[in-house]
Formats: structure tokens, C-alpha cells, sequence
């Protein structure tokens, strides 16, 4: 390499002094940095989400992982107690964050952020977004607030126990234990738990409520109610039949959704708003599920009742791609061959599951594909 990343190196510098980084920091800093090839490898590797569900969750809330959080929780009690006081977000639910995205801070990551941000920004996909982290990153080091050599996170740049992009660092970042400093990669994870307590809390967080519970469905129940922003308040859905899976009332904590995440041979949930926040620190369905019930097991909550049945996953982009063209093809208009689910692709699965005599609950799942593949080989 590497004329060309240096032609680009030139362009940066002058883009982030515009940016008010100080061209003594920018060579500081940039000077010694080399691309990456790992980093290229690993985003352009980056597995298409293939777990089902099931398999998901029990890899993400296993036992092992709540019993070691409850451990941590108390070692940490007077810390996690001082930030659910501060920021109003549950102890449980910062603990299942950090159990999440680093293990409780066993791994958080082996990359140095900025040589692989600078990586990314130059010779990855979504390079815009990866210079505006890395011009963030530079920002972090010309404010004294860290080092280049102790900001070590993922390949992406997420940063420190929970994870956090500089964008993110800069803006969520707390000095919790009051050294002047904002330390998200320490050993002691003060800054960083309260990190993310305040990241949860500015995204609306409301202490005190449910991100979702268990729901049972009525005989009948249509299915085309269902799916994230679907809304209707508690005592809507409660009209219509839908009861909390272990017959306890559900207060109305406003406007609620009903998820189907592995079809309607698995657990239903009714969401609410917070877990919208929880996807606004990542924005996987599957996630948002996980962290909060993570946080129900460590206080104590039970498994889902239904569960999720073995094999069902939803499709990756590609894989709806193709089941949204075999379908349009057989006159099931999904209104355009896009991978990404929408009322109209719902409808068509649903229409097609119908004619085959299946569950139609619209669920892009894989058992969809493969009989769609079936019927294209004349089974
Ligand atoms: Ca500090």
C-alpha cells in the first residue's frame, strides 16, 4: 500500500482541522497509523444473522451468563444502586447490557479504534459514517480524555464495556467516580456502567416499566395486527383477547405492539416503549429481546413460558430477497424484491402460507423459503 492511503490521510487532515481538530493532534496521532487489513476482512466477512431465535437466546441469556450477573450485582451493589438513582434506570437492566456487549467487560474487543476507524473510513463500506467516528475519535484525544493506545474496542470502534461509538462516547460518556476523567475501558467500570445508564436514560427510558411481556394469543387472534409499531394501548389489545401468558394483569404503559419473533408457533410478546430505547442502542428485534429478558432473569423473572421452536429463524436480507421474488412471481405482489419486511411482503407470505394449508402468520421464516423452493423444483 500505500500511496493512496496517504493521498487520503491528506484529505482527512484537512477535512478534521476544519472540524477544529488541531493539526498537532492530527499528526500525532495519525502519523504512525497503517490500515488495517483485518478490519477490511472482518466487515466485509460479517455474518448475515443466521441463529434462530432459540439458538439466540440461548447463547445471549444462558445460565451461566445470569448466574455470573447476579454475582456481579452484588459485588457492585452500591455502584449500580447510585445509578439507578442518578439516571433512573434499573440496575438489572445496565447489568444486562454490559453482560451483552462484553461479557461483563471480558472482552472488550482487541482492536485499537483508531487505526481501525481510519481503516474503515478509508477502504470500507459506509465510509462517511466511519470518518465522522474517527474525526470523534481524534476529538476524544485532543480533550485529553484518552489515549490513542488505551482506546481498544471492536473492529467497528465500539468502544469500552458497553460498547460505545466516539459519537456515543462524546455524548453519553459520564465521569461517574468523579477523577475528572471519563473512562469507559477501565478496569474499574464505574464510567462506563453509568455510560450506559445515561445513554438508555436520554433515549427515554421510564424506570419502573416493562420492556415487554409474555402474552397469550386468542383462538382466531389476526395475525396482521402484529409486528413492531403496530400500536394499540393495553386495554385495546385486552379487548381483543390478548392475555399476559401467566394470567397477571398488564397496567396500560401506553402504546404497545404484539411481536411474533419466531411466528406464531412461539412465544408472543407485548413491547412497549422501552423497548424502543433498547433498539436505540442496537436495532436488532432479536436484541432488544434478549437484553430484556437478560435483565427479567437477573431479577429474578421466569423463562419465556411458550418459547421459541427449534430450527425457525428469520430470513437473512438476502434470503427475503429471494422469497419476495419467487412469491411475486406466482402473482403474490410483495410490491418490490427490497430483503426488508413490510406489510405488503407480510401479506403475500401470509397469502401463500394460506394456499399451502400452513400457519398463515406472515412470519419470514426459513420453513417459507424452503417450500417455495420445493414448489419451484415441482415438489
Ligand atoms: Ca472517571
Amino acid at each position: 500500500m500505500n500511496d493512496d492511503f496517504d493521498t487520503w490521510l491528506t484529505g482527512l487532515r484537512e477535512r478534521a482541522l476544519e472540524r477544529q481538530i488541531r493539526g498537532s493532534v492530527f499528526d500525532r496521532v495519525m502519523s504512525a497509523v497503517q490500515p488495517l487489513p483485518d478490519v477490511i476482512e472482518k466487515q466485509v466477512r460479517q455474518p448475515e444473522f443466521r441463529l434462530s431465535v432459540r439458538d439466540y437466546l440461548d447463547i445471549t441469556v444462558s445460565e451461566e451468563r445470569i448466574r455470573n450477573g447476579r454475582l456481579k450485582m452484588r459485588q457492585n451493589r452500591t455502584l449500580l444502586n447510585g445509578i439507578e438513582a442518578e439516571f433512573g434506570v434499573e440496575a438489572v437492566v445496565v447489568m444486562s447490557f454490559w453482560g451483552l456487549e462484553t461479557g461483563f467487560g471480558a472482552n472488550l474487543g482487541a482492536f485499537a479504534v483508531i487505526p481501525a476507524l481510519a481503516t474503515l473510513a478509508h477502504g470500507g463500506r459506509r465510509r462517511a459514517f466511519f470518518e465522522e467516528e474517527l474525526i470523534a475519535a481524534l476529538r476524544i484525544v485532543q480533550m485529553g480524555e484518552a489515549q490513542p493506545d488505551h482506546m481498544v474496542g471492536s473492529w467497528a470502534g465500539a468502544m469500552g464495556h458497553g460498547q460505545f461509538l466516539p459519537t456515543s462516547f462524546q455524548d453519553f460518556a459520564v465521569d461517574f467516580d468523579g477523577d475528572g476523567r471519563r473512562d469507559i475501558w477501565g478496569e474499574d467500570p464505574s464510567d462506563a456502567l453509568a455510560s450506559i445508564a445515561h445513554y438508555v436514560s436520554k433515549h427515554g427510558w421510564r424506570l419502573g416499566q416493562p420492556w415487554g411481556v409474555e402474552v397469550t394469543l386468542p383462538d382466531g387472534f389476526d395475525h396482521s395486527l402484529t409486528g413492531l409499531g403496530r400500536n394499540k394501548s393495553v386495554a385495546e389489545w385486552t379487548a381483543l383477547g390478548v392475555t399476559h401468558a401467566r394470567q397477571m394483569p398488564i397496567a396500560e404503559y401506553g402504546a404497545a405492539s404484539i411481536l411474533l419473533p419466531a411466528g406464531a408457533r412461539g412465544a408472543a410478546l407485548m413491547v412497549f416503549r422501552n423497548f424502543h430505547v433498547i433498539l436505540r442502542y442496537n436495532r436488532a428485534e432479536t436484541y432488544a429481546m434478549a437484553i430484556g429478558h437478560l435483565a427479567d432473569r437477573f431479577a429474578g423473572g421466569k423463562p419465556f413460558l411458550r418459547g421459541f421452536p427449534e430450527g425457525q429463524r428469520v430470513l437473512s436480507r438476502e434470503e427475503l430477497r429471494e422469497v419476495q421474488m419467487r412469491l411475486t412471481n406466482m402473482g403474490l405482489d410483495t410490491r418490490g424484491i427490497d430483503g426488508l419486511m413490510g406489510p405488503n411482503t407480510a401479506s403475500a407470505i401470509r397469502a401463500f402460507q394460506k394456499s399451502q394449508g400452513a400457519f398463515a402468520d406472515g412470519f419470514p421464516g426459513i420453513c417459507v423459503l424452503d417450500r417455495l423452493r420445493e414448489i419451484a423444483q415441482g415438489g
